[in-house]
C-alpha cells in the first residue's frame, strides 16, 4: 500500500496517533492528497481554484472540518519545509481558509491548524491547513 494511502475507518485517539507514527519519517513521495487533486479518489470538495483545493476531512473532529491544500506541492511537505518562494501559496492557503469559513457560516469563529512533523502529529506529508469549526474549541490543544 502506498504511503499514507490508508482510508481511515476509526477516529479514536490511538488510531490517530498510530497513523501519525506510521508517517513519522517525512517524505516527499506522493500522498493520498495527490490522488484527491487528480480526482483518482473522491473527496467532498467545497472550494477549488487553480492553486488550491479545499475538501472535507474524512475523519472530522468538529461539525466543520475542511482541509485546504496547494495543488502543487513544490517540496512543501510541511510548514517546516517552507522557503521564501512558498510565501504566496502559504498566503493563498490562509486566505482560502477565511473564504471557506465564511462559506460554511462559521461566523462565531473557527480554528486553523497546521500539524508539522512527528511531534505535531502530521500524518500526510503534503502541507495542509485544517479549518475546524461549528463547536466551541478548547485551549490548550491536546
Ligand atoms: O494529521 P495531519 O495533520 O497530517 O492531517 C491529515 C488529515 O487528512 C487527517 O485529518 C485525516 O483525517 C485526513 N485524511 C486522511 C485521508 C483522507 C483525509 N481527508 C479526506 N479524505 C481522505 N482520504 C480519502 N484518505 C485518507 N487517508
Amino acid at each position: 500500500m502506498e504511503r499514507n494511502q490508508k482510508i481511515r475507518g476509526s477516529d479514536d485517539k490511538s488510531s490517530r496517533l498510530a497513523e501519525a507514527a506510521l508517517a513519522a519519517v517525512p517524505s516527499d513521495s506522493p500522498t493520498i492528497f495527490d490522488k484527491i487533486i487528480n480526482k483518482e479518489i473522491p473527496a467532498t470538495v467545497v472550494f477549488e481554484n487553480d492553486k488550491v483545493l479545499a475538501f472535507r476531512d474524512i475523519t472530522p473532529q468538529a461539525p466543520t472540518h475542511i482541509l485546504i491544500i496547494p495543488k502543487v506541492k513544490d517540496g512543501l511537505t510541511g510548514l517546516s519545509k517552507a522557503d521564501e518562494r512558498h510565501c504566496e501559496i502559504l498566503g493563498q492557503l490562509l486566505y482560502t481558509a477565511k473564504l471557506v469559513a465564511k462559506q460554511e457560516g462559521l461566523d462565531d469563529g473557527f480554528r486553523i491548524v497546521i500539524n508539522d512533523g512527528p511531534n505535531g502529529c502530521q500524518s500526510v506529508y503534503h502541507i495542509h491547513v485544517h479549518l475546524i469549526g461549528g463547536r466551541q474549541m478548547n485551549w490548550p490543544p491536546g
